[in-house]
């Protein structure tokens, strides 16, 4: 595996769309006692489920750190690889490979991580081992390497169509902890750049709550290009209205890199997710990490489900609104399967489905 002093635009590739066809996922095994209740035991349950469930549909890899190893192995059916990785916590989404393809080739851009906003307002300290696992997805997939020592990003905060449209939230990619440094040019043109990118959409803000600085798959992602969904409520009491409202207006003036204009589909949320007394008290109490207080609201939406190859995973609440977002989802879907998954403790850990997953693109389109 190399690490090429070039970028993907000047080489000519390009991020394709998750809709596209996929040669597996990965997935990090979580365990972290500060950030998973008991030691991280119900999440395993959810994350050997989620992982289980797109085996069916294709390849599938967990990395695990060595101390967990017998454990996930135990946990996981035979058709999914366990591999060891060491990490910091089971976001693989943000702290792993971006691929990018050219059509025959796909190769890894490794954006630096930071945990979410390093020592300004990050989720945990340190962040180092999760900051190499890009480099580890790429060595175990054989693909070179883009390596950005001083840009920090996170998979979760961009969605692309794969036709040259970004859709990104200010509150995420223009905040503190991240780049400070850099203007918002700045920052389209290492994005137009390493992703083979002509037009970025920029949403004011992501789900309310949303720990990560509003990362854009937890309100918003395209379904294939020109149509999408963004995660929405009636309730104009709810301060999620507000933020939905100000997304829709952008995303209606606006136009796709192609000169399309984006269909939208509204998700309707599920009523507020509240962390209770007893999910509380299973979390150990750090210093520097995001504590877990009772009565908190977790930031839940159907916005962030992950797109396989013949399916479609998306969270399940127990909610009334579950039933709608399968609807949606069928309706949109009509040639996959549509596979919920009960996701509150994906949710208590401050994530989502989308954002414990990352895929690898086949490099050919189809
Ligand atoms: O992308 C995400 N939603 C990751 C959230 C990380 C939360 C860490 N406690």
């Amino acid at each position: 595996m190399k690490t090429i002093d070039s970028t993907p635009k000047k080489d000519g590739f390009r991020m394709p769309g998750e809709f596209e066809k996929h040669l597996g996922t990965y997935i990090i095994w979580p365990e972290r006692p500060d950030n998973w209740r008991l030691g991280g035991k119900p999440a395993q349950k959810v994350f050997a489920e989620v992982a289980r469930e797109i085996a069916r549909f294709e390849p599938v890899t967990v990395c695990v750190s060595n101390c967990q190893f017998a454990n996930a192995r135990h946990m996981l059916p035979d058709e999914v690889r366990v591999v060891e990785m060491s990490n910091d916590d089971a976001w693989i989404r943000d702290c792993g490979p971006t691929f990018v393809s050219n059509g025959k080739e796909i190769r890894g851009v490794d954006w630096r991580f930071n945990a979410w906003g390093g020592l300004h307002d990050g989720l945990y300290f340190p962040w180092d081992k999760d900051d190499s696992v890009a480099q580890k997805v790429c060595e175990l997939e054989r693909r070179d390497r883009y390596r950005l020592e001083r840009f920090v990003l996170e998979g979760g905060s961009i969605h692309v169509d794969g036709e040259g449209t970004l859709v990104t939230t200010e509150e995420c990619l223009l905040s503190e902890g991240r780049n400070p440094g850099m203007t918002k040019e700045d920052i389209e043109e290492t994005l137009k750049e390493y992703l083979g990118i002509e037009k970025i959409i920029w949403l004011p803000k992501g789900i309310y709550l949303d720990e990560t600085n509003g990362h854009v798959d937890n309100i918003f992602s395209f379904v294939r290009p020109g149509e999408a969904v963004l995660a929405w409520t009636d309730d104009k009491n709810d301060p999620q209205y507000e933020i939905s409202k100000a997304a829709l207006d952008v995303l209606e003036r606006e136009r796709d890199a192609k000169g399309r204009k984006i269909n939208i589909h509204k998700l309707y949320l599920p009523a507020p997710v509240l962390i209770s007394a007893d999910e509380s008290g299973g979390v150990d109490a750090v210093d520097g990490t995001l504590p877990r207080n009772e009565g908190d609201r977790l930031a839940a939406s159907y916005a962030n489900f992950y797109i396989g190859n013949g399916a479609v995973f998306f969270p399940e609440f127990n909610d009334p609104n579950d039933a709608a977002a399968r609807e949606l989802l069928k309706h949109l879907f009509p040639d996959r399967e549509i596979v919920g998954i009960y996701a509150r403790e994906i949710l208590l850990g401050g994530g989502n489905i989308h954002c414990i997953t990352q895929q690898v693109p086949a490099p050919l389109a189809d």
